[in-house]
């Protein structure tokens, strides 16, 4: 029996699951002497997927020897999760199925084993595309997970959506209370991600126009991070009109996630403190992280960076 591993992006998506999940079922079911084996970070999004199989971490993985090796929904060579184990792999059996467009750092794999587009919304159509062009039988359950990840890759059919993407959708053999269930799921809070919003708190900081929200779990908790880009929580940790700047800081253990947003209106400079915060982004929407850190280190940062700019916006309004 031989062996091929299944990867996919770090901090998993349902594009990256649901791609992962179905070509696990095609090769179940069409090459009896290839096991596959996948190998994904651990994520509650698992639960809103059909007939799931066992994922595996990388430690696991390093100790099962593969023959073959897949790599669905990434072609960023830092941004897979498990790349050592892409390398223990001969490059001559190494596959890839991908959308995406923007690579800096691609991985090796032959040409002639790649199946990319990079006009479709996402893996899943790729793959659904595929099946449904070639005959593929698809079974009901591999119907909803791969309507599943188009689903969350196009944000309920708003980007990225391509007249292919609701051709191949519509050939899905898939009830209308399925897709609809589907959609319901997406927009549903898992019981961690509940979990997860009843922990954050306010942190009392009293100072003009800035709230900071803290949730801090240990480091047991694994990466989280993907949960929390739900809609709940941005509404949970937005800016308001009273206070214009927010800051939400997620520690797990001794690592401090920043995510800094402001109304475009205000005039603090977030980025030059996320900057501060050794991260980046956008004018009104930037991220900080601290590794090793302690919470009281990297809240006084914060505080002293925003009374800094704060002073400095001043000056310039005089
Ligand atoms: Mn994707």
């Amino acid at each position: 029996m031989k062996k091929i591993g299944i990867l996919t992006h770090k901090q998993c998506d349902l594009d990256a699951l649901c791609s992962v999940m179905t070509m696990t079922e095609i090769i179940e079911e069409h090459y009896n002497n290839i096991e596959p084996v996948l190998i994904t970070e651990d994520s509650y999004l698992k639960e809103k997927m059909k007939n799931i199989r066992k994922f595996i971490s990388i430690e696991k993985a390093k100790e099962i020897k593969l023959d073959y090796l897949l790599v669905c929904d990434v072609n960023e060579y830092d941004r897979v999760y498990g790349i050592d184990i892409l390398k223990s792999v001969p490059i001559e059996n190494r596959y890839l199925i991908d959308h995406h467009d923007d690579n800096r750092i691609e991985l090796e794999i032959p040409k002639q084993n790649q199946l990319i587009n990079k006009n479709a919304s996402s893996t899943c159509e790729i793959i659904a595309k595929k099946m449904i062009d070639e005959n593929i039988f698809i079974s009901n359950d591999i119907a909803y997970n791969l309507y599943l990840g188009i689903l969350s890759d196009t944000s309920f059919f708003s980007n990225g959506t391509t007249e292919e993407t609701m051709r191949v959708v519509s050939k899905l053999p898939l009830a209308d209370k399925e897709r609809l269930k589907a959609h319901k799921s997406l927009l549903e809070l898992t019981p961690k991600q509940k979990y997860l919003l009843s922990k954050i708190e306010e942190e009392k900081v009293n100072i003009e126009g800035l709230a900071i929200y803290k949730l801090l779990l240990p480091i047991e908790s694994g990466d989280i991070t993907p949960l929390v880009k739900h809609n709940k929580f941005q509404e949970k940790v937005a800016p308001t009109e009273e206070k214009p700047v927010s800051c939400f800081i997620i520690g797990i253990g001794n690592n401090y996630f920043i995510k800094f947003k402001k109304l475009a209106d205000s005039g603090i400079d977030i980025l030059s403190i996320a900057k501060k915060c050794n991260g980046g982004g956008h004018k009104t929407r930037c991220a900080g992280i601290f590794y090793n850190d302690t919470y009281t280190n990297v809240l006084t940062t914060i505080i002293n960076e925003y009374e800094k700019n704060k002073i400095k916006t001043k000056k310039y309004k005089l």
